[in-house]
């Protein structure tokens, strides 16, 4: 389990995290080795790989790709249970608690168990969280799924108590990407108060201000997709406000 304990060492010290999305549907070979060449420099912790479609059937390669130009890990990030690659670090082992579509809560989990098991990845068990990102997002269409209103704060905390007490390892707050509106601090505050899995917040997250904020907040790691394909120079500016945030002493 190195990958979450990295998480769990690192939320122990306040050590907060910077991860970068990476769509393997809107990835070259060249726009990888740019990318990871970013990342390296900006001292981005994690990559995650993942999209709501993946169209394209090269998830093994862009995984093998990533490894082959950097060395910080990479975890899959699934929207299907097609999306699985031995090649990566870990997986987040996604279940939909905001939501109400079965599918989603287990019956994917089902489809894809055996491949999870023997492909030996690290599973993280994810109790993944869609907040209401001020319009409909592909993650709220594909999923079918009510997001949690952003003004709930009440729901959201008592929806990652329940994911953390029926043993799920992280609590991932997700806007969606391209959210118009991020997830508000107020409601990543109330859910940290509470809950003692490390937090990773993404989704509509544009500048370094609001990752800082978010940490300020209490998300453990960041996740920034849509932003840094459109201006790369975001990756060095929102590791550096991540990376900002004082050590617990
Ligand atoms: C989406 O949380 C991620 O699942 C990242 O969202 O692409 O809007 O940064 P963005």
């Amino acid at each position: 389990n190195k990958l979450y304990s990295s998480f769990i060492e690192r939320k122990a010290k306040g050590l907060k995290s910077f991860a970068v999305l990476i769509d393997p549907d809107k990835v070259t070979p060249t726009g990888i080795a740019d990318l990871t060449a970013k990342c390296t420099a900006a001292k981005v912790d994690y990559i995650f790989l993942g999209g709501s479609l993946v169209i394209t059937n090269h998830l093994d390669e862009c995984v093998q790709q990533i490894k082959a130009t950097c060395d910080i890990p990479v975890i899959l990030f699934p929207g299907s249970p097609s999306q699985v690659s031995k090649y990566a670090d870990a997986l987040f082992y996604l279940s939909v608690i905001s939501g109400r579509n079965p599918e989603l809560l287990i019956g994917q989990h089902v489809v894809s168990a055996a491949a999870v098991k023997m492909s030996g990845l690290e599973v993280i068990s994810t109790g993944y969280m869609v907040i209401d990102g001020g319009a409909p997002t592909t993650v709220s269409y594909i999923s079918n799924t009510y997001p949690i209103p952003s003004d709930k704060d009440d729901i959201a905390l008592c929806t990652a108590m329940a994911g953390e007490m029926l043993g799920m390892k992280v609590i991932y707050m997700d806007a969606g990407s391209g959210a118009r509106k991020p997830i508000p601090e107020s409601m990543i505050h109330r859910v940290a108060s509470h809950v003692e899995a490390p937090i990773i917040v993404g989704g509509g997250i544009r500048d370094a201000e609001k990752a800082y904020l978010n940490c300020k907040a209490g998300a453990d790691i960041i996740v920034v997709g849509n932003a840094i394909e459109k201006d790369p120079s975001l990756i060095k500016e929102i590791a550096d406000a991540v990376h900002s945030i004082p050590v617990k002493l």
